[in-house]
């Protein structure tokens, strides 16, 4: 009898587990790590400075209006565009009308600012 009342027990629990399991195991990956592009760009004290002038500031967004000249690393000509900053604390140093100085490189397909100072 008390065996089988374990295995009564045992059973019952077998029984409550799959449709809990499967829900876990369904459950989406997490985003495999962005870093693989890390080491492409060892020295971003390289960077050369492009001239632009700002047009917008969006600091919540942490995004910037630039009407830029052509930026030489990422072969692109002159336009007005926006760029994600890497560090928000750049977009304290500006408002738009300034004309800056800054550095942009492709980060896992985001442009983004990792340089960003007024023009002198
Ligand atoms: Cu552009």
């Amino acid at each position: 009898m008390q065996r089988s009342t374990v295995l009564l027990v045992a059973a019952a629990l077998v029984a409550a587990l799959p449709p809990t399991g499967f829900a876990a195991g369904e459950a989406p990956k997490p985003a495999a790590s962005a870093s693989s592009h890390a080491g492409h760009h060892p020295d971003a004290g390289a960077a050369v400075l492009t001239s632009g002038e700002v047009k917008q500031v969006d600091k919540s967004a942490g995004k910037i209006t630039l009407k830029h000249g052509p930026i030489a690393n990422l072969e692109m000509p002159g336009m007005t565009m926006v760029f994600r900053v890497k560090d928000p604390a750049l977009l304290e140093r500006v408002k738009a009308g300034d004309k800056v100085a800054f550095a942009a490189e492709n980060l896992d397909g985001t442009l983004t600012l990792t340089r960003l100072e007024p023009a002198k």
